[in-house]
């Protein structure tokens, strides 16, 4: 019998994206550029469902029912194209390729443009959960056309991970690269998570006075309440990790520069190019690229300023509820953020994404999952064309409760010299959409100045220009 699906790319997302397949039912065709993989998988899982291991493309392809379904799972950028450049020519009109990598999704869209002339249907795929993911169930975001979801939706959606009400996460998000955005703006909306329970911990340690293992046990006591998630879970296992060499807290010992792999650093090009303020994400790019500068760092350590002081067991439990209030009102707003670019390139690239549904697929499978996520898809289900997550009425009455703790915390670690980039621009962020004038007036007299680039009145229409050279007087231009 041809199998119903084919996975190429077999390292440890492909192996176990084929073996999700294969265990919920469907064969699966395998293919690998180096064939000792593809036996591998065989010998060793080949009892877990139907596999029909192929050594050459054209076997691969043979071996698939018609229209074919193919995912493309291999090292994303050139080894993408070197594959669809393979099979392309051994497909036939209304065949699907599925690429499953972290792709741009810039590249999707013209991957999707060139095969769509040959009437072969591109769906990049966001896929996100890891290894782990990828075998029991990731979140899946695959754009492309939506006759192409039709036929692939129903086995998306049984390898998918569930989320609490039993719904799959996996959606069809849009055209082209939609999907493959989406999933960019969930890496970069990740790293903001990341670096807001970064700076939560170091509050913790620092301010706190506790040790990693009791900061442990308040991560798990938050991670019964609001900020329930994924990545809560993670840090405290992390930090109650003991090294087995040194017996030293394993936070201790692991270098402190971050390293990342570059879809944080494209959601924030990205946004630049859409013009959307991104700060949080920024931040949290930032700041593990300062991590690995270790001679700027080094050649710092004599710079002035005050050392953290711990409080004592009494004020450090109060602090600990405050930093719960920051946390999650920064949170608040890395999420507004991300929402707003996903908002403002689904409108550049015509894609008409519902931001409800994207909320919905990543409430399980993915890094970022969370019980909050459920509240994201409520309010936008609620007001689809919620102009912000700021304007929905629960979120701006949570911030405005957590506020007083949020701007207390960020005193705090002002004094004491505990760098908070996060929760610092989350507050920005916030006050800056919250204030009636902001200083961007002054910015403009300064650039009509200089550059006689001109600005608008508050009482007038029209454009204007004061003759800062001459009389000083308006003329309007
Ligand atoms: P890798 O990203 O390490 O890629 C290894 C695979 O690519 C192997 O199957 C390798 O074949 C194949 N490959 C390469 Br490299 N160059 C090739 C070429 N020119 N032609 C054909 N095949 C080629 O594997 P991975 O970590 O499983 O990730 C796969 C994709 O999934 C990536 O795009 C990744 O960004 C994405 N992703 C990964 C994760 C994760 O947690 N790891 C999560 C979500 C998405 P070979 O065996 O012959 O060398």
């Amino acid at each position: 019998t041809p199998a119903q699906i084919g996975v190429t790319g077999l390292a440890v997302m492909g192996r176990n994206l084929a073996r999700n397949f294969a265990r919920n039912g469907y064969a699966v065709a395998l293919h690998n550029r180096t064939p000792a993989r593809t036996r591998e998988l065989v010998e060793e899982f080949g009892h877990e469902g139907t596999f029909a291991p192929t050594e050459s493309a054209e076997d691969f392809v043979a071996a698939l029912e018609r229209p074919r379904r193919l995912v493309i799972m291999v090292k994303a950028g050139d080894p993408t194209d070197a594959v669809i450049r393979e099979f392309a020519p051994l497909l036939e009109q209304g065949d699907v390729i599925i690429d499953g990598g972290n792709a741009h999704f810039a590249d999707t869209r013209r991957r999707e443009r060139e095969l769509r002339e040959q009437g072969i249907h591109f769906v990049g795929t966001g896929i996100s959960g890891g290894e782990e993911g990828a075998l029991h169930g990731p979140s899946i975001m695959p754009g492309g056309s939506a006759e192409s979801y039709e036929s692939l939706g129903p086995m998306l959606e049984s390898i998918a991970a569930k989320a609490a009400d039993g719904a799959p996460c996996v959606t069809h998000v849009g055209p082209d690269g939609a999907g493959h955005f989406v999933k960019m703006v969930h890496n970069g909306i990740e790293y903001a998570d990341m670096q807001l329970i970064g700076e939560a911990y170091q509050l913790l340690r620092d301010v706190g006075g506790y040790p990693p293992d009791e900061i442990a046990g308040i991560f798990r006591a938050w991670n019964t309440g609001r900020l329930d998630s994924y990545l809560i879970e993670i840090t405290a296992e992390v930090l109650s990790h003991v090294d087995s060499a040194t017996g030293r807290p394993f936070v201790d010992v692991v270098a402190d520069q971050a390293e990342q792999k570059g879809t944080g650093r494209w959601t924030v090009q990205l946004a630049l190019e859409l013009g959307v303020p991104v700060s949080g994400i920024a931040e949290a790019v930032f700041t593990r690229s300062l991590s690995g500068h270790t001679a700027l760092r080094r050649a710092s350590q004599d710079l002035d300023g005050p050392k953290p002081q711990a409080l004592g067991p009494g004020e450090a439990a109060t602090f600990a509820d405050r930093v719960e209030q920051a946390l999650y009102a920064s949170k608040i707003v890395s999420y507004t953020q991300g929402f707003h670019e996903i908002a403002a390139g689904s409108a550049e690239y015509d894609w008409n994404v519902d931001l409800g549904a994207v909320a919905a697929i990543w409430r399980g499978g993915c890094i970022i999952r969370a019980a909050f996520l459920d509240r994201i898809r409520a309010a936008y289900d609620a007001q689809p064309d919620l102009p912000s997550l700021l304007a929905d009425d629960e979120f701006a009455a949570e911030i405005a409760e957590a506020q007083d703790d949020w701007r207390a915390v960020l005193v705090t670690a002002t004094e004491q010299g505990v760098p908070t980039p996060g929760f610092a621009a989350a507050l920005a962020y916030y006050d800056a959409l919250r204030a009636e004038r902001l200083p961007a007036a002054l910015t403009q007299g300064q650039r009509d100045y200089f550059g006689a680039h001109t600005y608008h009145r508050t009482d007038a229409e029209g454009t204007f220009h004061t003759l800062w050279a001459g009389d000083r007087t308006e003329v309007q231009s």
